[in-house]
């Protein structure tokens, strides 16, 4: 039997729950269809050791509701999974969220149909549900991608994804394990089982220039005062660029004498989190000189940490500091240091298949229990490219985005009416605090449902000048950034399959631009979206 609904979330992560939030408020029915067995999308699926934020907690939770800032107590500066995913279910039970959510229903297809303008989507499980709106709240980063590898299946021992790890937890005690990946999340999981392992060894393509985290408890004082200073620690997200509370230092890095710039680095490593990626000088994403000193602070750093001067150099990437995202670490060099861990370097000798008893690089076989594979997502389109959504005329988003992601403002795609992605492509939301870019974009979005309804208009599509014309913005907005000229990045979708890399996945004018934007389009009456 086909439900019928006003309107139809797809995922039950930070955006979905909101979205629901906000649709109820509106008046509309509306149901969540979640893949997961449960609520919390990427805290529910990414439940690996050391999983955590690096957002601030105190930044990253919902600013919608005052109650909820009050009654919750974050125990971390930067929590970990547990927390996070308790947090999401504290919200969906004081809203009552959970009964408008199906979990084990992970999308299908999604078709429109012309006649009745409406969306019917179907699931796995063959669920049915028709609805005027569709909102895609399926995140960036949640298709997870396994290495192509010749024999990933083969491996009889545990292979592991990150993103895909079981409830209960993994014993590593005495075995002999294998990590491919160093990005934000093996960097993670190195630091969080280095010291239970047998043995660990880190397959390593590409180093990160990693900062400390600084993750420490809140204390009491603390706790009153991050109360007290909610509105502002929002408000100071929605000034600055990534929507995080790390706001740089207006001047130039090199306008400013070389001794007082080693001192702001030094204080921004002490401080934690982004502070020294986001909270820098106002051109660090622009100025190569700049990047490199701050390059050359860090790999000093790496030196004095890691007894070993050829590990150390193996650590040291070779990239322009801060075209990545940054991993936040705590004794992740001191891991190097220890007896059971061991750093393949893959640029010497690359893996060259998987067996059943381990990992072959050129260098020969390394035995292992344990396969963790910590390799990344089909970034930013992976999701939506996974379902089959037909738009007019039995169009794909396969077909449609077959020369790259095209969108207007990241949230709509000509062709596709009433359908919105809450954090698609060409969004700042990539480089954002994600529940602070959330926010803004599920808000946006229902904004617009609540004006169509308000004028009697049944659909709502971008144009597709607009789309064309959002669509060069974003590969502009990264003109001129030290991000352009590193495509081997998520955000260029390095990790994607080979057919769907090597455009820039977002939008690089910085959240308050973006925000700006969103208000005049709707100034205007939608400009750039055609209104029946
Ligand atoms: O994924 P990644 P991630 N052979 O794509 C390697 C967010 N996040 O899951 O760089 C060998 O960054 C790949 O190597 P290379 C955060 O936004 C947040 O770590 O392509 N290696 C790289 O080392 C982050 O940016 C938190 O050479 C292969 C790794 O796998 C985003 O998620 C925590 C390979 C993939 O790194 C993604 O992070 C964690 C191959 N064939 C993540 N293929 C928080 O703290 C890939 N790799 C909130």
């Amino acid at each position: 039997m086909t439900q019928e609904y006003d309107a139809i979330v797809i995922g039950a992560g930070v955006s979905g729950l909101y979205t629901l939030y906000k649709l109820r408020e509106l008046g509309l029915s509306a149901r969540v269809f979640e893949a997961g067995t449960n609520i919390g999308g990427t805290w529910y699926w990414n439940r690996y050791p050391g999983a955590r934020f690096d957002s601030e907690s105190y930044s990253y939770q919902y600013s919608f509701s005052q109650a909820l800032i009050d009654e919750w107590e974050w125990s971390e500066h930067f929590s970990g999974q547990p927390e996070v995913e308790r947090y999401l279910h504290f919200v969906a039970d004081k809203f009552d969220l959970k009964r408008d959510i199906e979990c084990n229903a992970r999308v299908a297809t999604v078709i429109y149909d012309e006649a009745n303008k409406q969306w019917e989507i179907e699931t796995h499980n063959g669920l049915r549900a028709r609805a005027r709106y569709v909102i895609c709240a399926t995140g960036l980063l949640s298709a997870h991608q396994f290495p192509e590898y010749e024999g990933v299946e083969d491996f009889t021992g545990l292979s592991l994804h990150s993103a895909r790890w079981p409830k209960e937890p993994v014993d590593f005690r005495g075995k002999r394990v294998g990590i491919i990946g160093t990005g934000p999340t093996g960097v993670q999981i190195i630091q969080s089982i280095a010291p239970e392992c047998g043995e660990l060894t880190v397959f390593q393509r590409t180093a990160n220039w990693c900062t400390p985290l600084r993750n420490r408890p809140i204390t009491v004082e603390e706790q009153r005062k991050l109360k007290q200073q909610a509105r502002e620690i929002f408000a100071l997200c929605k000034r600055t660029w990534a929507g995080f509370i790390h706001e740089p230092d207006p001047r130039a890095a090199m306008d400013v004498p070389k001794e007082q710039r080693l001192a702001r680095y030094q204080e921004l490593y002490e401080r934690g989190g982004f502070a020294l990626w986001l909270g820098n000088y106002s051109d660090s994403f622009m100025s190569q000189e700049a990047a490199d000193e701050v390059a050359d602070f860090l790999a000093n750093k790496i030196r004095e940490r890691v007894t070993d001067p050829a590990v150390a150099e193996k650590l040291i990437p070779k990239h322009t500091f801060g075209t990545k995202r940054c991993p936040g670490e705590k004794n992740y060099y001191e891991a190097f240091n220890r007896d059971n861990v061991r750093l393949i370097d893959l640029r010497e000798a690359p893996i060259t298949k998987i067996t059943g008893s381990g990992i072959e690089t050129a260098n020969g076989l390394h035995e292992l229990d344990v396969i963790i594979y910590a390799t990344g997502f089909h970034s930013v389109t992976g999701e939506l490219l996974r379902m089959d959504i037909r738009g007019q005329n039995g169009r794909s988003l396969q077909e449609h985005w077959s020369d790259g992601p095209r969108t207007n403002l990241g949230v709509q795609f000509s062709g596709f009416p009433n359908l919105w992605a809450i954090m698609g492509p060409h969004n700042p939301a990539v480089f954002c605090n994600i529940t602070r870019c959330a926010e803004t974009n599920v808000e946006w979005i229902i904004d617009c449902i609540r004006y169509m309804r308000e004028h009697g208009f049944e659909t709502m599509t971008t144009t597709v000048e607009a789309e064309d014309a959002w669509t060069r913005r974003c590969y502009e907005s990264a003109k001129g950034m030290l991000i352009n000229d590193m495509q081997d990045s998520w955000f260029f979708g390095s990790t994607n399959p080979k057919n769907v890399r090597g455009r820039f996945l977002l939008f690089a004018g910085g959240v308050p631009l973006y925000r700006q934007i969103f208000a005049d389009v709707a100034a205007r009456g939608y400009e750039g979206f055609e209104l029946r």
